[in-house]
């Protein structure tokens, strides 16, 4: 009996560590909602490792933070309460000044350059993320990013005093340096927070707009594609580790289906989101020359404190970025 045992465990063992036996589900928080190409983009990334380790390792993806909030989706993962999830990265570069490189501003402006910068940068934010324990998967941006307003602005003499809703620490930034307040405000409560008026402006995608159905309080729109921010899929690195090869391999091939197709979508997407603002009533242009010219003063001081913070890691990135180009 005790022969049979310790063959059964044995056996069991191997099994295990062949991967064929146990079937393994992850769950994935992200933070946008389901009808976001971000969050479509993801369950395409989920079916293809189902399929990839013929259901060895199946994802259940949770969008629009239902799981966790976009807030707490790095470190639930970073602390294994969550194996994998979703985050725009940016908003983590108090940690780490080289997560905010997306979002210096007029750094990167267009699709194009986004997929340069990205070349440039992403071993090194491979690396930055291997020291918080995560595996990046893969990452997509956001479309360009412009302002949104409840009256006409033409220059930042009009922005004095406005309460801007911010997502990270550069647009938080943005927003001292164009005289408003700012107030950090996840994608999923926006609409709350601008029906409620505790946030009556913000900088976004088309996309966000979207999404949260601002027509509703808000009515103009300027296309000022300041920068592509991005979105980053990542594993615990104790779970990743914890896979068979083949499975860690469907994981990142996976990550590279995801990432081209997430990628291409964003950009088809881009000007359908600004026309769907427009058909909802938002007066939609490019911002003023006065307005470009103060948001490029702002731009310059902003890309000198991001190097400062940076320091020559940072520097060498952006060399090799623009060398790129
Ligand atoms: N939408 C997200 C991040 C960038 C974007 O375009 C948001 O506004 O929260």
């Amino acid at each position: 009996m005790k022969t049979i045992k310790t063959l059964l465990g044995v056996t069991a063992a191997a099994l295990t560590f062949t991967g064929s036996a146990s079937a393994e589900n992850w769950d994935m928080p992200m933070a946008y909602s389901a009808s976001n190409y971000h969050s479509m983009n993801g369950q395409l990334f989920a079916d293809a490792v189902g399929v990839c380790t013929g259901g060895d390792l199946t994802i259940t993806v949770h969008p629009g933070g239902s799981l966790f909030g976009g807030a707490d989706i790095k470190r639930a993962v970073q602390t294994a309460q969550a194996p994998i999830g979703e985050r725009f990265i940016s908003a983590h570069q108090n940690e780490n000044p080289l997560y905010g490189i997306d979002s210096v501003p007029f750094l990167a402006t267009s699709f194009a350059d986004s997929e340069k910068l990205w070349a440039a940068t992403k071993d090194k934010l491979g690396e930055a993320l291997a020291d918080d324990n995560l595996v990046l998967l893969y990452s997509v941006p956001w479309p360009p990013q412009g302002l949104y307003f409840k009256k006409p602005v033409n220059s930042v003499a009009d922005t004095q005093g406005i309460k801007f809703r911010s997502y990270n620490s550069a647009t938080a930034r943005i927003a001292d340096l164009m005289g408003m307040a700012p107030v950090q405000v996840e994608a999923a409560e926006l609409s709350q927070a601008l029906s409620t008026g505790v946030a009556e402006a913000f900088i976004s995608s088309g996309s966000t707009g979207y999404d949260r159905k601002v027509w509703e309080q808000l009515t103009h729109f300027y296309d000022t594609q300041a920068w592509l921010p991005r979105n980053f899929v990542f594993a615990n690195k104790g779970a990743f580790d914890g896979l068979n090869s083949q499975t860690q391999n469907c994981l990142r091939s996976s990550g590279m289906l995801a990432q081209a197709a997430g990628t291409a979508r964003a950009e088809q997407l881009a000007g359908w989101y600004l026309q769907q603002l427009a058909a909802n009533g938002m007066t939609v242009t490019a911002p003023s020359g006065q307005l470009v010219e103060d948001l490029q003063t702002i731009g310059a001081t902003m890309a000198t404190e991001w190097a400062e913070a940076a320091g020559a890691e940072g520097s060498a990135l952006v060399e090799a970025y623009k060398a790129s180009k």
